[in-house]
């Protein structure tokens, strides 16, 4: 396994200082925020993995565009210059700006979903499959079963099982099924790229039934450079080339602005050609995230949105990207630390059910993961396992994750290599007394999200 440094592409203007408390404050912290993460003061934090959305650093070019925001409710220069930009990356030609990537998602899916359609994915992501149901769609996942094996190399982890699509598109009837989205990368999955042959094969069988295709591309310029590296046939094809080429496939993508497109805030509603469904998301748009040339952004931030797609795609940002996520998971593989293999685009899935096999999914693995390595290190992450999943609607019964897993999520341009080690360090630390860590239960348990902020104590051994 190889462990190097891929140098930054970039030097340094502007530093923000990071304090660590000490390990008794961490301590009182995590009590205090009911040992919860979420519930913690950033200041509290060392280091912050808990996402990689609208967490990165902006460019000093960014910067600059910040200082040429044209705030003209209607038209303002900067809408035309990110339409510019779309049209450059994506090739589509219609864009719509909204405040982050759920606004695309409530602009666009009523008019796509008639009550009781489903809504075909690879993983849908949480706000993702939030707006569905809001639209009255069933969300339905069809990512390969390689993506549940943790310990298997599988170069695309979030492709489709078309031919299982396929057949639950003849089952349920074409004319009950509202559309395909394409998630890239697949974030539920453990940030897994899909493959431009997989796209090619969705896109076929949705031509096949007669059913819509579109992306949720919040990390599309990292699975174009997972394709470029992995795929036969794309290693001597450019990132732009690749992302070209995959957004053909499809008819539309909403974006999260905030992870690829490097901005701390907005989003993103475009269309291949179809002026029609355009016409019909600009005149919601109003109503519900603003004017179509602004849709809930400042000017300003278009600016910076138009830069940071273009060098959000630019291939030596992205072969550091990738690296210095890889670097982690490999410092961890190398010190026995169980993670979703091979890592993904924006960061580590440890797989907290094979750390913790002693503990059940109702006192929640990899959220008592979660604190003791707050505790540990000051780094703080999230879990994604049963605690995210919740009760069974039904029958109030806690449900178990078919994953437990703890994701350290990392910010674009923000943390080194150093950084890196300290977090590696610190969970190869706790794996060696990962036995004597105990899991979990509410003392206080919110209806609905209650991940957010839920409070816990560890469970009496
Ligand atoms: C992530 C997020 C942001 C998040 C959301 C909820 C709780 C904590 C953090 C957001 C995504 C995403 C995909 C694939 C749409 C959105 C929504 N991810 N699709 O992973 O990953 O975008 O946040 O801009 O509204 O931490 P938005």
């Amino acid at each position: 396994m190889s462990n190097a440094h891929l140098a930054e592409p970039f030097k340094i203007k502007m530093v923000e200082p990071l304090r660590m408390i000490s390990r008794e404050e961490r301590v009182q912290a995590i009590i205090r925020a009911g040992y919860n993460p979420f519930l913690l003061k950033s200041e509290e934090v060392y280091i912050d993995l808990l996402t990689d959305s609208g967490t990165g650093a902006m460019s000093d070019t960014q910067w600059a565009g910040l200082m040429l925001g044209d705030e003209a409710y209607a038209g303002s220069r900067n809408y035309y210059n990110l339409a510019e930009s779309v049209e450059e990356i994506f090739g589509y030609k219609y864009t719509i700006p909204t405040h982050q990537g759920r606004g695309a998602e409530q602009v666009l899916f009523p008019q796509l979903i008639k009550q009781g359609q489903y809504v075909l994915g690879n993983m849908h992501f949480d706000t993702t499959k939030a707006h569905i149901e809001l639209s009255g769609g069933r969300a339905r996942n069809f990512v390969i079963e390689e993506a549940f094996d943790t310990e298997t190399y599988h170069p695309f982890k979030g492709n489709f099982d078309v031919e299982k699509m396929d057949a639950f598109i003849r089952e349920k009837g074409a004319e009950n099924i509202a559309f395909i989205l394409v998630t890239i990368t697949c974030n539920s999955a453990g940030g897994q790229p899909v493959s431009m042959q997989n796209v090619r094969d969705v896109r076929a069988c949705a031509k096949k039934h007669g059913v819509r295709m579109f992306f949720d591309s919040a990390r599309f310029a990292e699975n174009a450079y997972f394709v470029q590296q992995r795929e036969e046939g794309y290693a001597d094809k450019s990132v732009r080339e690749i992302i070209r080429e995959m957004f053909s496939y499809g008819e539309g993508t909403t974006v999260s602005a905030k992870k690829d497109p490097l901005v701390n805030i907005g989003g993103l509603l475009c269309f291949k050609d179809d002026e029609e469904l355009f016409k019909a998301c600009q005149a919601m748009t109003v109503p519900m995230e603003g004017f179509p040339t602004y849709g809930g952004l400042a000017g300003r931030d278009m600016e910076c949105l138009a830069r940071g797609l273009r060098e959000g795609t630019e291939e030596d940002y992205l072969a550091y990207r990738i690296n210095q996520v890889k670097y982690l998971g490999d410092r961890l593989l190398d010190g026995g630390v169980p993670i979703q293999y091979p890592t993904g685009g924006h960061a580590v899935f440890v797989d907290a059910k094979r750390m913790l096999p002693h503990i059940p999914a109702d006192q929640f693995p990899a959220h008592a993961l979660a604190n003791e390595l707050y505790i540990e290190g000051g780094v703080r992450g999230v879990e994604i396992g049963s605690l995210l999943l919740g009760r069974d609607p039904e029958t109030g019964k806690q449900q178990a994750s078919p994953m437990e897993l703890l994701r350290l999520t990392i910010p674009r341009r923000v943390y080194t290599y150093n950084h890196m080690d300290v977090i590696a360090d610190s969970l190869i630390n706790i794996k060696n007394r990962a036995e004597r860590i105990t899991g979990l239960d509410f003392t206080y348990e919110p209806k609905i999200l209650r991940h957010f902020t839920a409070r816990l104590e560890p469970v009496a051994n």
